[in-house]
């Protein structure tokens, strides 16, 4: 840990969420190359030069793996398909019996150009930090019982709150799969960890114990038993108030939060000293101009006293210009040669 605080001696470290993605044409290129998005994700050496373009444009601080939360039901045996401007489009759920009895090290073993691309950035990140991640388990079974993208969550409400056994058991067998994920790409090099838990805002109160805090409880636990020195990210979007239950029980290091936090999240960070990473809106982003430098200034001085990691409240869009995320960059390191010199 002792290094990761040294990144914060009078810096606020920046990277974006997605910050490779379409809006630079150098993906877009060799996404077009590789015929998909799946296989230029399962393509180690053209996975690891995407995550590295962002690095060639921009000062920023981190390389985050090129992949996608989605691996993890594919390497559960559930079809996955990126449609061109449609999302994810995922095959039947596989049976919950067979997963429980399946050997997960098996599994992961079908993903394992993963570790590969780890392996080949390990060797070119000089002195940047490499993040590796995954989904939060709630937000993977999200996935693979919505079966894609869903803007009302019918399908996994329905689900959790008809058949709470099974969902039980599924969730139990993403966390355990996620768990040896991370674990195997620690192993290959990656120097954190981020876990996205996008969708933990749809649920209930209780809901959100059962499903986001648990599953995150075990994962940071047995992260921390074994590999104590690597840094842990979460980001539970939409939170909003359940964030204070979140922060109160997971030991993450760094707590990524979106727009909307509760204000006394800050002091409990700075007591657990847990460091908070955000949180400006993508689409100020891509506006630019005034409006983004000050909402910048304004998010650099909401979290002054924090130890503060400058980033998105969701992942680049793709009609953001270049030239904007360079400002928004230089409107942070102005910010902290100021506050080094006054
Ligand atoms: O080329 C393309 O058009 C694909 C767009 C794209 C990209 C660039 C997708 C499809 N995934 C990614 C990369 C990605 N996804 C990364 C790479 C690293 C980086 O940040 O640069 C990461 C960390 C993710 C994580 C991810 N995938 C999340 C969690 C973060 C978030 O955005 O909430 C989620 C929910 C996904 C699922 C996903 N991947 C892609 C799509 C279109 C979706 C569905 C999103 C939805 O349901 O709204």
């Amino acid at each position: 840990m002792e290094k990761f605080e040294n990144l914060f001696l009078n810096k606020t470290p920046i990277w974006f969420m997605r910050q490779a993605g379409r809006y630079l044409p150098e993906y877009r290129k060799l996404r077009d190359q590789k015929g998909s998005f799946l296989n230029l994700c399962f393509d180690p050496k053209a996975a690891a030069d995407v995550s590295l373009q962002p690095l060639r444009r921009f000062d920023i601080d981190f390389i985050i793996l090129f992949s996608d939360i989605l691996v993890i039901p594919l390497a559960l045996g559930q079809k996955l398909e990126f449609i061109e401007n449609e999302g994810p489009i995922l095959g039947d759920l596989p049976c919950i019996n067979k997963l429980i009895d399946c050997d997960l090290n098996v599994c992961i073993q079908t993903i394992s150009q993963v570790f590969e691309t780890i392996e080949i950035l390990e060797g070119k990140k000089q002195q940047k930090k490499l993040i590796g991640f995954c989904g939060g388990p709630f937000t993977v079974m999200n996935y693979m019982i919505e079966r894609g993208t869903s803007k009302t969550h019918q399908k996994i409400l329905k689900f959790i709150r008809e058949y709470p056994k099974r969902s039980e058991r599924l969730l139990k067998v993403i966390q355990e799969i996620s768990l040896l994920y991370l674990l195997r790409q620690i192993k290959s090099g990656v120097d954190l960890i981020k876990i996205f838990d996008s969708w933990a805002g749809i649920l209930s109160k209780k809901e959100y114990e059962k499903y986001v805090i648990k599953p995150s409880v075990y994962i940071n636990e047995k992260l921390k038993q074994r590999y104590p020195s690597i840094p842990r990210i979460c980001f539970p979007r939409g939170s909003g108030k359940n964030i204070i239950s979140f922060i109160d029980q997971v030991d993450c290091n760094v707590l990524a939060v979106d727009e909307k936090y509760p204000q006394q999240l800050k002091e409990i960070a700075r007591k657990k000293n847990i460091i908070l990473q955000g949180n400006l809106n993508p689409t100020i982003l891509a506006e630019g101009g005034e409006r983004m430098k000050r909402k910048i200034k304004q998010i650099l001085f909401d979290f002054k006293k924090n130890k503060h990691i400058f980033n998105l409240s969701h992942g680049v869009l793709p009609n953001t210009p270049i030239v904007n995320v360079s400002t928004a960059i230089e409107i942070v390191r102005e910010y902290e040669s100021n506050k080094r010199t006054s």
